[in-house]
């Protein structure tokens, strides 16, 4: 396609959920923008993610736009917890019903952006050498998007088939009388173990960090809760964005430690029963004092036991860090598939798997011959997507350099030096930490009103000033510093790259005092920003 010689308003990158309300938002408003996807259809995380039993550990309910009032009554979930083909059909219905596919240019990777100072635009690059321009960038790009494949020796040996379930064959995998080695136990590998293991003649589970998963306990949605739930929709949802994560569930502010054991077992047992996320709520104290925390873990630790029947294979599967610290997973049958004869875990004691050679796996010192290996290593999480582009800003100043040492932003949506770029769920924001979904649209109406505002006063640049984003970053760095969550090796804190700079990148301090922040800014005409 030819150039694009008239700039568009703006240029949004991703056609997840957040890309494609950015869409739908600016074009209310009157702008002309274009969506630029990878992929060939919408969804994001829910196009990509594709692995068996992959689901959302956000109940439907509340895993959904609220925007539209008539969007929200009309679809139906069917299950308490979503399954991503269900999501995936969800994302299609809103590209159909705002017509939104005719701005967005799927199969097309962009590969760099570069602000053009005398222009005061963005130029825009796909992989295949198209340019567009734009006065606005938006990288809708996802936290979780950039597939970590971890640099195992020998990797490229391995004669049998390899998946990563961040991208997972559109068609599907048939492992029956497959000998599978799944590497990784976070969520996707705790989501996909049980169902591969029903499948697989054998499943070797190669374990570097055991992991706490609470039951999901998913079930059939009752059309009778639906309907009540969508009688005060507007009241869930109000609710939800007055709690810290953006989540409406029962939060006990009572300290662990300040209760007798009888009822604190009783307050553990009814959220294990509950299931999910909600497990961090049992008790106010869970994430900011070890001893609190060590009691919930030690809850967990005995459940594994009462449900794997072998108490070495028991022992090796139960966490000694904190609960809570790295995201909490939430599972259907995850314990008890290491009971099936058919399914043998190799803890590699916090050590990757030592070698991929042509047959299979080599870990402390053991060969495992398998016919496929399904690497369930995560993310380059939140910065991963962002400095996949190559971003250049004022002064030709790359994001690469800038963020060398860690990323820095103000408020997750700005960036000092590269003027008129906004990221949705950017580092700094309370992102992957809430509902991505409230904070999704949280973010795209700020930018879209932000925006909409520029236009209203007759000006066309804005920039997060340098102290801004200095005074941003040093207080998502000292709220981090009061949980534990900051204190363990993981995605959020970006050690599970190697050579990532190892720093909290979410802002922990809860959705209402973030929204509060960023409204106040906005109210003070961009408070902390340049604009000209
Ligand atoms: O990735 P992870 P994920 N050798 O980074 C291991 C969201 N999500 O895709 O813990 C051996 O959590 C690594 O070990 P360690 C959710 O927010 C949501 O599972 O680093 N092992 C770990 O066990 C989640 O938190 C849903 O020691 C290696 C695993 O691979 C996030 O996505 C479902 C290794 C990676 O776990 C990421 O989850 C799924 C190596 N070289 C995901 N490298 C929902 O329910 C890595 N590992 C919505």
């Amino acid at each position: 396609m030819a150039d694009h010689t008239r700039p568009f308003d703006a240029v949004i990158v991703g056609a997840g959920f957040a890309g494609m309300y950015m869409l739908y938002r600016l074009r209310g408003m009157g702008f002309s923008v274009r969506v630029f996807e990878a992929g060939s259809g919408v969804g994001g995380t829910w196009y990509w993610n594709r692995y068996p039993g992959a689901r959302c550990d956000v109940e439907s309910m509340q895993y959904s736009y609220q925007f539209s009032e008539e969007l929200q009554q009309e679809w139906v979930w069917s299950e308490r917890y979503s399954p991503q083909p269900e999501i995936l059909r969800y994302a299609n219905h809103v590209a159909d019903r705002f017509d939104l596919r005719r701005d967005i240019r799927f199969d097309t990777r962009v590969h760099s952006a570069a602000f053009d100072e005398a222009a005061n635009c963005w130029v825009v690059e796909m992989g295949d050498g198209e340019r567009v321009s734009a006065t606005h960038c938006i990288m809708a790009t996802g936290c979780l998007s950039s597939a970590n494949m971890p640099r195992i020796p020998g990797i490229d040996s391995f004669e049998g088939a390899t998946y990563h379930t961040g991208r997972w064959p559109h068609e599907g995998v048939d492992f029956s009388g497959k000998r599978v080695g799944v590497i990784g136990t976070g969520s996707s590998a705790i989501q996909s173990i049980p169902l591969i293991a029903e499948e697989a003649a054998h499943l070797y589970v190669f374990q570097r960090t055991p992991n706490y998963a609470i039951p999901a306990h998913n079930q059939k949605l009752d059309p009778e809760y639906q309907a009540a739930i969508k009688a005060d929709y507007a009241g869930l949802r109000a609710r939800a964005k007055a709690t810290i994560p953006g989540l409406d569930f029962n939060f006990n502010m009572a300290s662990a430690l300040s209760v007798s054991e009888e009822e604190r077992q009783r307050e553990f047992e009814a959220r294990w029963a509950y299931g999910g996320l909600p497990f961090i709520g049992v008790f106010g104290d869970l994430l900011l004092d070890q001893r609190a925390n060590d009691l919930a873990a030690e809850f967990v630790r005995g459940k594994i036991r009462d449900i794997v029947h072998d108490p070495d294979t028991a022992e090796m599967l139960s966490p000694t860090n904190v609960i809570g610290c790295k995201r909490l997973c939430v599972d259907t049958g995850y314990w008890a598939t290491f009971n099936r004869p058919n399914v043998t875990l190799i803890d590699v004691g916090g050590e990757p798997v030592e070698a991929i050679i042509p047959a299979g796996i080599r870990a402390k010192g053991q060969e495992y011959a398998v016919d496929a290996i399904v690497f369930a290593t995560g993310f380059d999480a939140m910065t991963g997507a962002l400095l996949k582009i190559d971003i250049t800003g004022a002064g030709g100043r790359r994001l690469t350099d800038k963020w060398r040492e860690a990323p820095k932003t103000y408020l997750g949506l700005g960036i000092a030096g590269f003027p008129n770029l906004f990221t949705i769920t950017g580092p700094g924001s309370p992102s992957v930490l809430t509902n991505m979904l409230p904070s999704i649209e949280q973010h795209v109406e700020w930018i879209a009103d932000c925006i909409f505002y520029l236009r209203d006063q007759g000006l066309n640049r804005i920039e997060a000033a340098a102290e801004a984003e200095e005074s941003w970053v040093a207080h998502v760095r000292e709220v981090a510093g009061f949980s534990l969550r900051s204190t363990c090796s993981s995605w959020y804190v970006g050690a599970n790259v190697p050579g990532k700079p190892r720093v909290f990148m979410p802002y922990i301090g809860g959705f209402p005092a973030y929204v509060q922040k960023c409204d106040a800014v906005a109210a003070n005409r961009y408070e902390g920003f340049t604009i000209g």
